[in-house]
């Protein structure tokens, strides 16, 4: 029979060992800021920025911001397979059924924030908004997932 003391010991044991497999498997936090020049008149283009540029690999949250003032942006995260990424012209967006699209923050009104988690692999990726005309316009950036 168990007395109190060592069900409580017990419990704590337990409690620590499944704590341990998600402290080891840690959590990089990737800040993305999108800007055009509604929020920046001296901005020419838009732009997609990445901080850090470089995470461990393992679970990745990517905390986007929209820092426009009246422009709706987006942020998908595609992989990097060396080559340019697959583009129609027509309606100014990259093919996203030919792309290998792992994930998105859809849609975010100026001025808000969404957080996306992705478990990523070590690997190169890159960073886009694919609104219309927007990816042409410099809304990517590179993103590099290491061991
Ligand atoms: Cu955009």
């Amino acid at each position: 029979m168990l007395n109190l003391r060592s069900f409580l010991a017990l419990t704590t044991i337990a409690s620590t060992i499944s704590v341990l497999p998600a402290q080891a498997a840690s959590t990089s936090t990737v800040r993305v800021e999108m800007r055009d020049a509604t929020d920046d008149p001296s901005m020419k283009n838009m732009e997609m920025m990445a901080e850090p540029q470089s995470v461990k690999a393992g679970q990745v949250s990517f905390e986007v911001s929209n820092k426009s003032k009246s422009i709706v942006h987006e942020m998908i995260v595609v992989a990097d397979l060396g080559v340019a990424l697959p583009y129609d012209e027509k309606k100014s967006k990259v093919i996203e059924s030919k792309i290998k699209h792992l994930g998105e923050a859809s849609d975010l009104a100026p001025g808000s924030k969404k957080t996306l988690k992705l478990k990523l692999k070590p690997g190169n990726y890159i960073l886009i908004c694919n609104q219309s005309g927007h990816y042409h316009q410099g809304m990517t950036t590179s993103f590099t997932v290491t061991k």
